[in-house]
């Protein structure tokens, strides 16, 4: 029998999109997972599942599923026998402690005693161990935000993304215990042909995900320094360089990955650059 990875990623909700598309972006050709529990890439030896995200973490520790993405506040909280294997860049948030704007913040001493919501009691009962905090933990699966209003609660840990939740519930954030974002978990057992395909797949998913990074990069240069400033930005192909009005300049533009654009500025500068702009890229056609 053919051997596939199985990939299981969340059914419906705010990492069903994102997972998608980045491996779409990475060229497996999937139909979308509406109504469906599994499903398989036409061109690439993957199975996709589609599960409950807190689900997930499980399925993997038992080998239903090899490898899966979820929020790594998920990720964390279920404690399974899994590995982080990546880093994926989307459905960036963070799990936060927040209580009534109402009331006095002095640092996590406030929380001494009280009664702390979430959804997260592993995450939060570890943050509060490790900073002395003795409070009580209320567990609750969903609209932990309403927790304080109706008494439930002193305070809440949630994930906050823009906050306008906790605004609208009259609650303020005090402490990011964690940040998140989406992340590609694994089984601690995957054969050498599992493996191999996997490799070939986190190949692709870092591609996808560096040509997001890059940017559009302008600056000037005197003549002379063109051969050395394109061999630290050599573009996709080449730079483009137009003469500026100003005998012996030259305006040059290449792309250039933000992550490495600092490690590079300092030498651009030493070559002779002035005037550098960096410009998001919307597109990148290869
Ligand atoms: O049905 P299933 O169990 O699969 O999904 P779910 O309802 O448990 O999860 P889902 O789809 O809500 O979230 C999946 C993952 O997305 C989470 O585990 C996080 O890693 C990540 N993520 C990113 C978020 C948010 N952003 C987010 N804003 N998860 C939840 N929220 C909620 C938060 O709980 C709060 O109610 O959005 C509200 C806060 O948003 P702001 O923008 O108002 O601050
Ligand atoms: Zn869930």
């Amino acid at each position: 029998m053919k051997n596939y990875l199985r990939i299981a990623i969340q059914k419906s909700g705010r990492l069903q999109e994102g997972s998608m598309t980045l491996l779409k972006e990475s060229g497996l050709a999937i139909s979308n997972g509406r109504g469906q529990l599994k499903t398989q890439a036409h061109n690439f030896p993957v199975e996709i599942l589609f599960l409950r995200d807190d689900d997930i973490p499980q399925y993997i520790e038992d080998n239903v599923a090899d490898v899966g993405i979820v929020g790594e506040n998920v990720f964390v909280e279920k404690n399974k026998k899994n590995t982080l294997i990546k880093r994926l860049d989307f459905a960036k948030c963070r799990l936060s402690l927040a209580i009534s704007k109402s009331e006095d913040y002095k640092g996590l001493s406030s929380l001494q005693g009280k009664n702390i919501a979430t959804s997260y009691p592993v995450i939060v009962r570890k943050y509060l161990d490790a900073n002395n905090i003795k409070a009580g933990i209320h567990e609750i699966s969903g609209s932990v935000e309403i927790a304080p209003g109706i008494g439930l609660a002193d305070a809440i840990c949630d994930i906050v993304s823009t906050g306008s939740t906790l605004l609208s519930n009259g609650l303020k954030e005090v402490e990011t215990v964690m940040l998140s974002e989406a992340v590609m978990i694994a089984g601690p057992e995957l054969s050498d042909e599992k493996k191999e395909i996997l490799d070939r797949l986190l190949f692709r998913l870092e591609a996808v995900n560096s040509a997001k990074n890059n940017k559009y990069i302008l600056l000037n240069c005197p003549d002379e320094a063109i051969e050395k400033i394109t061999s630290v930005i050599p573009g996709m192909k080449s730079p483009t360089v137009m003469p500026l009005s100003r005998k012996g300049w030259s305006s040059l533009h290449s792309v250039v990955n933000e992550n490495a654009f600092w490690e590079k500025i300092d030498q651009l500068k030493s070559f002779g650059a002035e005037g550098i702009l960096v410009i998001p890229i919307e597109k990148m056609i290869r």
